[in-house]
């Protein structure tokens, strides 16, 4: 490498500075400092290690993978001393998992708590960025890595008079530590995505009273939770290789087959049944009964008139019902949800669903929230409104790449990345699970783990050559970006109006569909030839 130039008065120096310290950060840490023996510092803007598990502690948040595979792949040590106690994690025991690998890898040393990254420039003489914080530190690092997670800008809907409510709110994403007691409360929570059908069914038993504010109806599949037995845990842990090849030849990062049949070659009969049996597991496996949900509309169809029907018959009041059914998007095409007796809680006395569509917000008022038809008086509201998804945590890091081009401004009509890893214009900037990669559309933990391996060769390449920069080329990103816009036109996703993997749920975002659709495996697969190609579409130098 070339010699480092002279540091300004008061910056901190290091190899390395990772943003973030959930499990894509902890992770890069580790392989970055323990195998290339990098001088790395992880900025973490939170007062403890978890990530999206650190700010997401709203009633009933857990995690909508199986918790065997939602976990880190590369330490069979790690994966034979953890137990996880239930199918679904729920946040606490998350964190616990985290903080269990933090202390095992002796992370914590080089993790910098509640830091916040204010802005970080590109000196492109020096080959050098430079990072600033809230707190008026100064870094600079020769290869800023972000994993700042997919989800963790809040949305908060911009509603009139919000600042003058007298009861309290939340946003769900940044839930407060000590937690939120609705005990004779009564509870508005708008929002209807994973995080409000989690929250809902929970919130209703403990509230005097919650009141729904539906804007898009939602299909959801039961998670049937349940506890680990040890005979399970003994068997996962005796197959850990076999479910993490499994895991990286599939779609979604998931260690399940979907099923090589259409969703149309069945007789009503049959496919009624195997409808029946993938509701009776639970889980986002329903989705893999067909091999063509997401790819044909009338196959989608069935599954969608599936859950509908569903929904009719946890249901009791039949208006209610049909207010709670999607009828504006095919399933999955938005993230489909997995609940814990989410239907059944409009069957409450103490709960009242308001559809938005037919009524909507007008203001926040001192007392609750107006709607077109009338107030609603509630002492709590909780905003389950989602996030300013993949390109939100990125775009709050102020960054500037080259030339002082603000990303903000490169990605002004949406992201423009090569392989979601790197931006053209941003040298020596990783992106972990950034727009353009499978990401959100995968199990997150097997996603990142690619990524950090994939940003940690590519530094130990430039390392053992004798290079400091990696650029991502304009042309290259020009065409990947054509390529994620092709895979997602080859499935139903884009069909969703109001999906936030477009942006549609965030006003004034461009309208690009962000995540990588062609499958996880063929993702794997096309990185692994950039590099045996010598990082064809990256300029090394
Ligand atoms: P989502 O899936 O974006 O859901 C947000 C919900 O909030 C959804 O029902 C939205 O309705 C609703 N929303 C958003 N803005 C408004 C306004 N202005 N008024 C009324 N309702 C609104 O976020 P989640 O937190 O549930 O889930 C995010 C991911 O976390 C999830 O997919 C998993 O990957 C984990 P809309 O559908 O946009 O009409």
């Amino acid at each position: 490498m070339a010699a480092a130039a002279p540091k300004p008065a008061g910056a901190q120096v290091f190899d390395a500075i990772i943003v973030g310290a959930g499990f894509s950060g902890l992770y890069q840490l580790h392989k970055l400092r323990d195998e290339l023996g990098l001088n790395v510092r992880v900025l973490e803007k939170g007062d403890g290690i978890g990530g999206t598990w650190f700010w997401n502690r709203y009633p009933g948040a857990r995690c909508d993978s199986e918790s065997y595979y939602y976990c880190y792949s590369f330490s069979p040590e790690i994966q034979q001393e953890w137990s996880w106690t239930e199918r679904y994690p729920e946040h606490p025991e998350i964190r616990r998992y985290l903080d269990f690998v933090a202390d095992r890898l002796d992370l914590n040393r080089d993790i910098q708590l509640s830091t916040t990254v204010t802005g970080a420039r590109f000196d492109g003489a020096r080959s050098l960025w430079t990072v600033d914080t809230a707190g008026g530190e100064r870094f600079e690092t020769r290869f800023l890595i972000t994993a700042v997670g997919c989800l963790s800008a809040a949305n908060i809907p911009k509603f009139d008079g919000l600042e003058s409510f007298r009861g309290s709110w939340y946003h769900t994403g940044a839930w407060p530590r000590e937690g939120v007691d609705f005990t004779g409360k009564r509870v508005g929570q708008i929002g209807t995505g994973s995080t409000g059908i989690q929250a809902a069914p929970v919130i209703a038993a403990e509230a005097a009273h919650l009141t729904v504010f539906q804007r898009t109806a939602n299909y959801s599949i039961p998670a049937r939770n349940r506890p680990m037995t040890p005979e399970e845990t003994r068997a996962i842990k005796a197959s850990y290789p076999e479910i993490w090849e499994k895991a990286r030849a599939g779609t979604n990062g998931h260690p399940f087959d979907v099923a090589a049949r259409s969703a149309l070659s069945v007789s009503d009969e049959e496919r009624e049944a195997i409808y029946e049996q993938a509701w009776a597991r639970g889980g986002l496996r329903f989705r893999a009964s067909f091999q063509d949900i997401l790819a044909d509309k009338a196959a989608n169809d069935t599954a969608s008139d599936f859950l509908r029907r569903k929904i009719a018959e946890v249901v009791e009041d039949p208006e209610v019902a049909e207010r709670l059914t999607p009828r504006d998007h095919g399933f999955a095409t938005k993230r489909p949800p997995i609940d814990t007796a989410y239907f059944e809680t409009f069957n409450r006395d103490n709960v009242l669903l308001v559809d938005l569509k037919a009524e909507p917000i007008v203001a926040v008022t001192e007392r609750g929230i107006r709607t077109t038809a009338r107030d609603y008086e509630l002492d709590i509201i909780v905003f389950a409104t989602g996030f300013d998804a993949l390109t939100g945590p990125l775009l709050a890091l102020n960054i500037e790449g080259e030339n002082g081009l603000p990303l903000r401004q490169a990605w002004a009509e949406g992201p423009r990345t090569y392989l979601g890893l790197q931006v053209p214009g941003f040298p020596n900037l990783f992106t972990i699970t950034g727009p353009g990669s499978p990401s959100v559309l995968c199990n997150m933990p097997i996603a990142i783990e690619q990524h950090v391996d994939w940003i940690t060769a590519a530094i130990r390449h430039l390392r053992e050559h004798g290079l400091d920069r990696i650029e991502a080329r304009p042309e290259a990103a020009d065409a990947w970006v054509e390529h994620v816009n092709e895979a997602a036109n080859a499935t139903l996703l884009p069909m969703a109006a109001s999906s936030w993997y477009l942006g549609a749920n965030v006003p004034g975002k461009p309208r690009v569909f962000m995540p990588y659709a062609g499958g996880f495996a063929r993702y794997i697969g096309i990185c692994n030839e950039v590099t045996g190609d010598g990082y064809r579409g990256f300029a090394l130098r």
